[in-house]
């Protein structure tokens, strides 16, 4: 054969829902049969929008960049963001696809956000980070939900969740600061009262995302208030004024990030910029984490879409490409690290449509105290543990691709560049680490979580003995996680007796460690239902491999190993 004859294929993707197994048996596990024979339909149609016109406009958003214009023709400084077509076509279909309002219609009550992030995962990774200003939406959106009656609030609450793209809002989320992006108690940003609710905002936001968006809502500390973190306010922003011009905003300038190209992110000046004050003064930040939570959740479902959008690329091309005679599929090494891969992902989609079905309950008011308690500890948890692997598990993919994977034009390198940006979007890994530490410092919460989680797996000891699942491993598995539980129970329990920097130290390796036995934990529970529900699926496979000894990897920081540390680093 010469060498102008061979062209390798190039791989293909199919539909985004009917091709992800791990997603689909989710819902069915989840959701009432009539409830997920009614939205499939659906899931089904996005899913192959997925790999067709959104990603094509999500490629041609990322080959056209935002421009920011300051000054129009003749030196009156405009500050106008053009966005490419492709970008505008994105905000069109979140509207028509309801990526929002399924949400907040809540027709599926409880279920209503599993709906919802199936939707997202599907759409992220081909949307250009379209993911990023409906991440800040639905926060926004969330807020002002518990602000009703607020006309202000509510007539915003209204554009976010609406399905007609000409009404339809996203929102931005004006936080960071010079002074810090984890640590807001520096903002420098001042709010002059103008009377009632309503206030002037002066200061620079320095890393703003979806800068085109009609409304933000923000930090600021009013004049007087505290210093720290306890002195600030949060405040609804609309980005124009009634006549159509900038409030009171300039665009010192866009970002040049490492990824999410398509995506304007700006540093804006706010110069006696109007705005109202939602809830009480002084608790913006406590305020703000409830957009924060929901946004973490966008990071871990952009995450987990990203890793199913790089295996599926591999799974692809493992059967098309030969290698020393073979595909690459019938390669057993090859095969080594897509399974692992894939482990990786499956651990990540359960946490975070866990999570995601957490929060639908609480929306609707049927969770319960040890359900709310989860959806509070196991979001940074989740998201930290997404973020991570997003970006493991596309650098292993694309190194499958060997030089293909390195070359712009197979749209492969643009999936490790704009997952780097998981861990360090809404909250860094240390910062979530310590986040967690928070939450279990409360009361009684450490005790609650782990009591709620002995009882899960009590039910499943139980279920175990009643089908008689020692004869197939299933009672060896629940034995397994057990061990890996008590060992992480007992560092829990004992860690506060040994002081702040010890819990401190071992923050990260805990917040790890929960993630892999409680992944670990959904994933039995689901295999309990799905050796009957789906009895021909290799159950026992993915268990031998998830459920294993070494999950709970918690480091124990004692005063020597910080010494040690401490050596290391000076
Ligand atoms: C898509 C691509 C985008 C383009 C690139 C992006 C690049 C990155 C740009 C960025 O800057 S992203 C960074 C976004 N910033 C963060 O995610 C903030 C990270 N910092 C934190 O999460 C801090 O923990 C936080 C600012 C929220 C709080 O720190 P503080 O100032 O020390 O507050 P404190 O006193 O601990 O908490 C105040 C109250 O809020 C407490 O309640 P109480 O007063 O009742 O005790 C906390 O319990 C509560 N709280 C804090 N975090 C919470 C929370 N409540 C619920 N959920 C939470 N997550």
């Amino acid at each position: 054969m010469a060498d102008t004859d061979f062209f390798q294929s190039p791989p293909e993707l199919s539909n985004s829902y009917s091709s992800d197994q791990w997603l689909r048996l989710f819902l069915k596990w989840q959701m009432p049969r009539e409830i997920l024979a009614n939205i499939e339909p659906d899931l089904e149609n996005f899913g192959r929008r997925a790999v067709e016109d959104i990603l094509q406009w999500g490629r041609q958003a990322e080959a056209q960049p935002p421009v920011h214009r300051p000054f129009d023709a003749w030196g009156h400084r405009v500050d106008e963001i053009e966005v490419s077509l492709a970008w505008q076509q994105l905000h069109r279909v979140s509207a028509e696809e309801g990526l929002i309002a399924i949400g907040y219609e809540r027709r599926q009550q409880e279920h209503s956000r599993l709906y919802q992030f199936a939707k997202l995962h599907m759409f992220h990774p081909s949307s250009a980070f379209y993911s990023c200003p409906l991440a800040m939406a639905d926060g926004a959106a969330r807020i002002l939900e518990k602000h009703r009656g607020h006309p202000v609030a509510d007539r915003a609450f209204a554009h976010l969740t609406s399905r007609d793209p000409q009404q339809f809002w996203t929102s931005g989320q004006w936080m960071t600061e010079k002074t810090g992006g984890s640590d807001v108690s520096g903002t420098l940003t001042s709010a002059r009262p103008l009377g009632g609710d309503r206030y002037a905002l002066s200061g620079v936001k320095w890393f703003s995302s979806s800068t085109t968006s009609e409304m933000a809502l923000g930090l600021a500390r009013i004049e007087g208030a505290a210093e720290g973190s306890r002195g600030l306010s949060l405040f609804y922003i609309p980005v124009r004024l009634e006549g159509g011009g900038l409030n009171g905003i300039r665009v010192e300038r866009l970002k040049d990030k490492m990824g999410t190209k398509a995506l304007p992110t700006a540093e804006l000046r706010l110069q006696d910029t109007q705005a109202h004050l939602l809830g009480q003064e002084g608790q913006g930040v406590k305020s703000i984490a409830t957009m924060l939570n929901i946004t973490r959740l966008y990071n871990s479902v952009s995450s987990t879409g990203q890793m199913r959008r790089a295996l599926a690329l591999v799974e692809s091309y493992s059967e098309k490409r030969k290698a020393f005679g073979r595909r690459l599929i019938d390669h057993v090494l090859h095969r080594e690290t897509l399974a692992g891969e894939k482990l990786n992902y499956l651990r990540s989609l359960l946490l975070t449509l866990n999570l995601a079905h957490l929060l639908g309950k609480e929306e609707v008011g049927v969770a319960s105290l040890s359900d709310q308690l989860l959806l509070r500890a196991l979001t940074p948890v989740t998201k930290l543990y997404t973020a991570k692997r997003a970006v493991s598990v596309v650098s292993e993919m694309l190194e499958c691709f060997g030089g293909a994977g390195y070359v712009e034009d197979t749209h492969i390198p643009v999936l490790l560049r704009d997952a780097q940006v998981f861990s360090i979007w809404e909250g860094a890994t240390n910062v979530l680490s310590l986040d967690l530490i928070r939450v279990l410092g409360k009361a009684d919460a450490a005790k609650e979580l782990l009591q709620s989680l002995a009882q899960r797996l009590k039910e499943l000891e139980s279920q175990a003995q009643g089908q008689g699942g020692a004869t197939h491993g299933f009672s060896e598995l629940v034995n397994t996680l057990n061990c890996e539980f008590m060992a992480l129970e007992n560092f829990i329990l004992s860690a506060t007796q040994e002081g702040e920097e010890f819990v401190q130290a071992s923050a990260r390796s805990l917040a790890f460690s929960l993630a892999e036995i409680y992944s670990s934990l959904l994933f039995l529970e689901m295999m309990h239902w799905g050796e009957r529900a789906e009895p021909n699926f290799p159950w026992m496979s993915y268990g031998r491999r998830l459920v294993v000894r070494g999950l709970c990897q918690v480091i124990c920081p004692g005063p020597e190993h910080r010494a040690d540390s401490q050596n290391i680093v000076s």
